[in-house]
């Protein structure tokens, strides 16, 4: 679901055509969260629904996918991964990332597995105690617009009232992406129950 081998961007061309056409987000305009918290922001967040326009192999739509973001001591975020691939073995699967800070916040910076790939992960609204939307941008266009997108709408449930997806879907919308070509993340058995976290994050 993240980062897939070079030969499925080409195709990445196709899907762009997809997105709403009479609309074009520059990155450099996009704003975080007015007056972000990081620390009411932290916790775990359910995945919903998300969107990229890259290829995505059936195998890489995780289920029960959850996002844990965590302070460690030096003020950056470790964020916790927890996901089922639905095709395989069905098994729960789990990594991390490194999220720093940047001057601006809400605005942050993704280390992907911690390999160095760093990566745009900007908060762009949230209430905190139900739902977020992240724009996650990997590369740019030399009009500043994103090349490699992944937006993320998060829950702090498995679900979503829908008077807050009618909110998220406007967000959607602002953000020049078609909420028709999002994907839907269904949730079966929880792959991040609490006692596996605590015993990893240790
Ligand atoms: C959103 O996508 C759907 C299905 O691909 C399409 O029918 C619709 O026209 C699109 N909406 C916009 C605003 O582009
Ligand atoms: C598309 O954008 C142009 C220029 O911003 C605007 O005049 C026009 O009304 C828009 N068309 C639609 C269908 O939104
Ligand atoms: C952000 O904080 C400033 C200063 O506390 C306040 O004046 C402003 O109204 C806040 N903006 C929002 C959108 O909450
Ligand atoms: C985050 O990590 C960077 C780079 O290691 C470091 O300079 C910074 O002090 C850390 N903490 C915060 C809150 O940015
Ligand atoms: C609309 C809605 O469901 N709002 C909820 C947001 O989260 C708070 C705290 O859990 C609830 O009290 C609200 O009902």
């Amino acid at each position: 679901m993240f980062r897939l081998p070079l030969a499925m961007v080409s195709l990445s061309c196709l899907f762009q055509s997809l997105v709403a056409s009479n609309c074009t987000l520059r990155v450099d305009s996009l704003q975080a969260k007015a007056n972000f918290s990081t620390d009411m922001y932290v916790g775990q967040w359910y995945g919903i629904k998300w969107f990229t326009n890259r290829y995505v192999a059936p195998e890489q739509i995780y289920r029960d996918f959850t996002q844990e973001l965590s302070r460690r001591q030096d003020g950056n975020l470790t964020m916790t991964y927890h996901g089922r691939d639905p095709v395989n073995s069905q098994e729960c699967i789990q990594f991390y990332s490194t999220v720093y800070l940047t001057d601006t916040p809400g605005k942050f910076r993704l280390d992907f597995q911690d390999h160095g790939n760093f990566v745009d992960y900007w908060v762009v609204k949230t209430d905190y105690t139900n739902y977020s939307v992240v724009y996650e941008c990997s590369k740019l266009n030399d009009d500043n617009t994103c090349k490699k997108i992944i937006t993320w709408v998060f829950s702090r449930h498995q679900t979503l009232p829908e008077s807050l997806m009618a909110e998220v879907d406007h967000v959607i919308e602002n953000l020049c992406l078609n909420e028709t070509q999002f994907y839907t993340t269904t949730y079966s058995k929880s792959c991040s129950d609490s006692t596996i976290a605590e015993s990893v994050l240790g």
